[in-house]
């Protein structure tokens, strides 16, 4: 029997949301700490944590919540960390040299060092190290969600729960009496992550052992991403909506697949790995002005318990009586609407063309302030590019390919020509050039499209991912063109991206995300 209350640690950033939603699933009742005495007298605490090490040390600080957080813990009552929850219970991390962390647990936290792509996004599994109730019911065989760049480091392998096996074996939950920390999300894992906050609850039950102890290497899957464009048609309607390189008009009319909430929570129960949502015409409409976005966020949240992504219209901006909002303050909405990861367009264009242009890091950037205060992962870059043919290498002043599909004129050459404004506007920048630029600017995943593939059904532009994630080592999510199960097997196996995002075959029911993850199973490709 689950108790009735928990008390959750809400420090002011990140996606509170998913955790508190989660929680109530399981029908409990969910108390925000507002001060002090709400974290002493809690009988059950739950620590989420999303973002920066040194800004929650800092919120923790400045709310008057840390002196009574060590209080509580050294009593050994019952607390649940989740990600940074975690990494706080340290001494210190590499992410904020100088701040002292909780000091709970002897150890530290580092970056991970590996020429694999940080951060370490995606789903994967665990090997219990010592037997625990919060792993009651687990089997060893499932994977749950991770995303972060820094990982905990004890001083002594006695507190590691689980490890978890990325480049190396990293401790990816902790448990010291009645403390147990996770750098995994549950709120974000599915069911058996709601499974793993029941298990927490029920402080009367007793190790059930169903997960052996040092099983085999766990291995990061490849994601399989629903991808639901979304904006208003001439009705006024919110619809999900979907172009053929970018038309979304057939017949003049906006195309109406369904509706935002409804598809995503479909999809949720299909095995999508993430949802993203993509408002399109976000260039257009500010979105702390046309709230619908906000609301369908919060009400996907509800009952979608995986990673969820928003994006369009992420930028500063004026309204008509003067006030500006910076794009952090609508990220932070986005965020704490149950946002997982915010992604720019526009903006992260013209962002870069200064950068290349200054060579100068402002801090000021939409990318570098969402990066610094809720880390690189909440951090993606949704790209829109469109092949431009050349004669030569030489021809133009940007990264250009050598393509088996020659141009119009038989051109052998290609650079990728990034685009603002859902692909209305051609800029000179190209697609490789800007994805470098954006991970030197701190984020944290590339939403890599094709405006040439988009909605054709004839495959990921492999050249294109190809060039990219060879340029950048954070995350690249491969999207457009995706028409039948192989063609996802084909990017996993051609390219080394982490992700693929398709469209319009889930929205007409093409092709069933099972059948994608089945196909992709039996051409030995890891999956959730
Ligand atoms: O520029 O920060 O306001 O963000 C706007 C966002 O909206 C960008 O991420 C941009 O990619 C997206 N967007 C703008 N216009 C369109 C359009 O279609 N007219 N959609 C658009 C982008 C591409 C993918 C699509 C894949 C897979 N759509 O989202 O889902 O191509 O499709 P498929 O599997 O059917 O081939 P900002």
């Amino acid at each position: 029997m689950a108790p009735k209350a928990v008390t959750l640690l809400d420090y002011g950033a990140g996606n509170v949301r998913s955790v508190v939603n989660a929680i109530g699933k399981l029908g409990c009742t969910v108390h925000m700490a507002q001060n002090a005495d709400d974290i002493l007298n809690a009988d059950k605490l739950v620590c989420p944590g999303v973002g920066d090490f040194g800004h929650m040390m800092t919120a923790l600080n400045d709310k008057g919540y840390t002196a009574p957080l060590k209080a509580y813990l050294r009593q050994d009552r019952p607390y649940l960390g989740i990600c940074l929850g975690l990494q706080v219970l340290f001494d210190s991390s590499e992410e904020a040299p100088g701040v002292p962390g909780l000091g709970i647990i002897p150890g530290t936290v580092k970056r991970f060092s590996t020429e694999l792509s940080v951060p370490h996004i995606g789903w994967n599994g665990l090997r219990a190290r010592q037997s625990s109730r919060l792993l009651n019911d687990l089997t060893g065989q499932e994977k749950f969600y991770f995303v972060h760049s820094f990982h905990v480091v004890p001083d002594s392998d006695s507190v590691v729960l689980t490890f978890t096996d990325y480049a190396y074996a990293f401790a990816s939950s902790v448990q010291v009496g009645n403390i147990v920390a996770t750098q995994f999300h549950p709120e974000k894992s599915g069911q058996l992550g709601l499974q793993l906050f029941r298990n927490f609850l029920e402080t009367d039950a007793q190790p059930n052992n169903t997960m052996p102890l040092h099983g085999p290497a766990t291995q990061l899957a490849k994601r399989v991403i629903a991808c639901l464009d979304v904006r208003s048609n001439d009705a006024g309607d919110l619809v999900v909506t979907k172009g053929d390189q970018y038309d979304v008009r057939e017949g003049g009319e906006v195309r109406n697949l369904g509706k935002p909430v409804e598809l995503a929570g479909r999809y949720y129960q299909e095995g999508a790995d993430e949802v993203t949502f993509l408002n399109i015409t976000g260039f257009r409409d500010f979105p702390l002005e046309d709230m619908p976005m906000i609301e369908v966020l919060k009400q996907t949240s509800e009952n979608v318990f995986v990673p969820l992504t928003i994006g369009g219209g992420i930028r500063a901006f004026t309204d008509k009586d003067g006030h500006t909002y910076s794009a952090l303050d609508v990220a932070h909405e986005y965020f704490r609407s149950g946002a997982d990861k915010i992604s720019i367009g526009s903006d992260a264009v013209t962002i870069v063309e200064d950068y290349l242009r200054t060579g100068i890091k402002t801090g000021t950037s939409s990318i570098e302030q969402i990066s610094r205060k809720y880390g690189n992962q909440a951090v993606v870059i949704s790209v829109d590019p469109r092949r431009v043919y050349v004669t030569s290498p030489e021809a133009a002043p940007h990264h250009v390919i050598e393509t088996a599909e020659p141009g119009p004129n038989g051109e052998r050459y290609c650079w990728y020509q990034c685009t603002v404004k859902g692909g209305r506007e051609g800029r000179d920048l190209d697609a490789v050039t800007f994805a470098r630029a954006c991970e030197d600017l701190g984020a944290g995943e590339i939403l890599l499209n094709c405006i040439d593939r988009d909605g054709t059904n004839s495959g990921f532009d492999i050249e294109l991912i190809r060039a990219v994630s060879d340029a950048v080592t954070i995350p690249v999510i491969a999207s457009s063109g995706a028409g039948t199960v192989e063609h996802f097997t084909e990017v996993f196996e051609k390219t080394d991206v982490e992700a693929a995002l398709a469209a319009g075959i889930f929205h007409r029911q093409e092709v069933p995300i099972h059948a994608v993850k089945a196909h992709l199973k039996d051409a030995g490709v890891e999956i959730r």
